[in-house]
Order: structure tokens, then C-alpha cells, then sequence
């Protein structure tokens, strides 16, 4: 968590409404392996990190609410008993939203201001939204005494996805944020949503993050497409949801759907299977095994479930040549955002600077590199 964040937006705070207020930090989160799983009611592999969403928020006396995004220079006044999504863009519906699904619990909230700011840019595939989303939940929890749980809250911060931001996302994300462990990575049960953190011992390897700064968009119809794909082939199998499902059991329906939704099925039953696989490998700390796991991650998500994009199949590729990597997979919801990389530690920079390098000669703009840390899930700042 960056101490600059934090102080950032207390200063804002304090400078503009003359308060101390209650700051939270709310993290993003990496995947290890497990995408597109979690809304088939399957299992994940994320882990909190220690670049996220600091927040300052406190209660107001006026008569509005308001939320300012201070690396956005941009705020959003608000009156509790008309909240309806904003057109003006995402962030400020992440707020509304989950002031409107509090509400739509019969929870009550009082005016209130906050003030946020990130270190993690948007689309990045790395969840600033439920980071966001989260903040705003479990600010307004503490500051009105709203006897919510943490399971409560993300589901709140889901509900606002779907209904102001328009993105039928699963649960990972907000789950990842919220419950995330130091040093830990946390093996999810979507379905049950309870979740064994592991230790991951990495030896002389680590994890890296490579943005392609190709900015995704999920509420882009894609997403919600291959959710309703899942869906009506699960219905089609009668079961309730595609971790029910065997590679057999698809066989048995193959005539009646598509190849395309075909392939997306059988990606989903065989990611579920990666993810169980990679577990056993955290645990017998086999990293080569984990590796292999996570680029075959990218095979499917590449060629079957076809989320991926150029630039992020560049880096998986540089990755592969180079022997120090033991695994590169695309990671989140696609379509851009960032790639993670199991690595050695002692070549990482190199590698950062070749595929960076190489990644500009061939698209003509440049990556980002982020070495992350595991980290706690959201949480009040003292
Ligand atoms: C996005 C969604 F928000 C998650 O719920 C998950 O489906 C992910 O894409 C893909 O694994 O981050």
C-alpha cells in the first residue's frame, strides 16, 4: 500500500471539507490461473496486491453527497434519495452503485464525501473498479453502522457492477479485494465462496505484471456474451452451472450449440481443471508444473474462449522464448490489460526490458512493468 496515496487523499479531504476522515485502503488483484471461472460457479486462483484504491471518506452535514476521483480531477454531487447511473462514465457509477444496492437492502446511509485516488490504471485487468466498489461499501459501513458483513459487502459491490456499470461479472474480483491475505493467494470456491490461502512459496522466482496499456472496456458486450454462452449451454445440459460439467457431458450436446460456444464451454471445464491442478502444485511447490498450467491458461483463453488480443499474445510469446519464464498467461476479463508472468527472479528486469523493447517496435507504444506484492484486503488506515 503506498503511504503517498493515503496522504494524498487525507490532505484533499482535510483541505476541502475541514474533517478528519476515515481512510481505507482497497486493493486490486492479480489472477494466478481460473479465468472466466467464477461466474460458472468454478474456482480461482487471486490474491490481493499492494497497489489498489486509497479512500478518504467521512459523513456530511449538507444536503448532497459527493465523490471526487482526484487523479481524475473529477467529482460527482449526489442526492441519496435520486440516485439513478450516471452517463457522464464508469467510475462515478461504481460509487452510485453501491449506494443504490445498500439502499435496495433497506440500509440507510446519511450524506456523505469522499475522496479517492489509485495506483493501479483502470483497465488494467487488475480490478480498480471492485477496488473502488469496495472502498465505497465498507466506508459507508463503518461511518453508519450498517451491520454488514464482508460477504454482504461484496456482494453490494457486485450488484453495482452489474446493475450501474453494466457488467455481469462473477464474484472473484471483489471477493480477491476484499478477503485478500498477506503473502497469500487465495485457491476460491465460487460457488460455496470460501476460499484456503496459500502460502506460495516462489524459491527464486516471483511474479510480474505486464500492461499492454490496451485499455479493455468490460462492460463492452463481449463479456456479458460468453456469460450468457455459459449459461445456455449449462441449461441446455440441465445442470446448474458449467463446473458441473464434464468434457463428456458436452459431448452429448455437441449438435445442438455452436463450435465457437462449443470450444468456450470446453475452455471453462478445462480452465476449472487447470485451477484444481495448479492448486496441487502450489502445494507440492512445483513451479514448473504451475507454470506449464498457466500458459495453457492462455492457449484456451486465446483460441477457444478468445478473449485474448494481439498485444497480449506478443507478450505471452516473448515470454515463451525466453526459458526463464516458466509461465505467461493473459489475466482478468481480456481484451487487454496486463499479462502475469512467473519468472525468475534474477532475469526479471532483463526480461522486462527486452519484451518492453520489443513490445514497442512492434506496436509503437509502450508497456508498463509492475513487480507486485500479496497483500491484505481492504481495510481502515490508522
Ligand atoms: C473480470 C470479472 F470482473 C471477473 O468476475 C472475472 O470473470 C474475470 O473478468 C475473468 O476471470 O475481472
Amino acid at each position: 500500500m503506498s503511504t503517498a496515496l493515503i496522504n494524498d487523499v487525507k490532505k484533499v479531504y482535510i483541505d476541502t471539507f475541514n474533517k478528519e476522515p476515515l481512510l481505507i485502503f482497497s486493493p486490486g488483484r492479480i489472477n494466478i490461473i481460473g479465468e472466466h471461472t467464477d461466474y460458472n460457479d468454478g474456482f480461482v486462483f487471486p490474491a490481493a496486491v499492494n497497489k489498489g484504491i486509497a479512500a478518504a471518506i467521512e459523513k456530511s452535514d449538507a444536503n448532497l453527497s459527493t465523490a471526487y476521483a482526484l487523479d481524475k480531477k473529477s467529482k460527482v454531487e449526489f442526492e441519496l434519495d435520486k440516485i439513478k447511473p450516471s452517463s457522464e462514465g464508469h467510475w462515478q457509477n461504481y460509487v452510485l452503485g453501491v449506494v443504490a444496492e445498500i439502499q435496495n437492502r433497506n440500509k440507510t446511509v446519511g450524506n456523505f464525501n469522499i475522496v479517492f485516488k489509485g495506483d493501479i490504471p483502470g483497465g488494467a485487468g487488475m480490478s480498480s473498479s471492485a477496488a473502488l466498489e469496495n472502498s465505497v461499501v465498507f466506508g459507508l459501513n463503518e461511518l453508519f453502522k450498517l451491520g454488514l458483513s464482508k460477504e454482504d459487502m461484496i456482494y453490494i459491490s457486485q450488484k453495482a457492477e452489474h446493475n450501474y456499470a453494466g457488467v455481469n461479472c462473477g464474484i472473484m474480483d471483489q471477493y480477491a479485494s476484499m478477503f485478500g491475505v498477506k503473502d497469500h493467494a487465495l485457491h476460491l470456491d465460487c460457488r460455496s465462496i470460501e476460499a484456503k490461502p496459500y502460502k506460495i512459496d516462489f524459491k527464486d522466482h516471483q511474479l510480474m505484471l505486464i500492461n499492454t496499456n490496451v485499455k479493455h472496456s468490460l462492460s463492452d458486450s463481449a463479456y456479458n456474451d460468453r456469460r450468457s454462452a455459459c449459461e445456455s449451454i449449462s441449461k441446455l445440459l440441465n445442470i446448474k452451472a458449467l463446473r458441473d460439467a464434464t468434457e463428456q457431458d458436452l459431448e452429448t450436446i455437441k449438435d445442438q450449440v455452436t463450435p465457437e460456444n462449443f470450444q468456450k464451454a470446453l475452455f471453462v471445464i478445462q480452465e476449472n481443471e487447470r485451477t484444481q491442478k495448479a492448486a496441487e502444485a502450489i502445494k507440492d511447490n512445483d513451479l514448473e508444473t504451475l507454470g506449464a498450467l498457466i500458459y495453457d491458461s492462455h492457449q484456451g483463453l486465446q483460441h477457444q474462449y478468445k478473449v485474448s488480443c494481439e498485444e497480449l499474445d506478443f507478450l505471452v510469446n516473448q515470454a515463451k522464448f525466453n526459458p526463464n519464464v516458466l509461465g505467461a498467461r493473459m489475466m482478468g476479463g481480456g481484451f487487454g490489460g496486463c499479462t502475469i508472468n512467473l519468472i525468475a527472479k534474477s532475469e526479471a528486469k532483463a526480461f522486462a526490458a527486452h519484451a518492453s523493447n520489443a513490445y514497442k517496435k512492434a506496436f509503437n507504444k509502450d508497456c508498463s512493468v509492475y513487480f507486485i506484492e500479496l497483500a491484505e484486503g481492504t481495510h481502515l488506515v490508522n
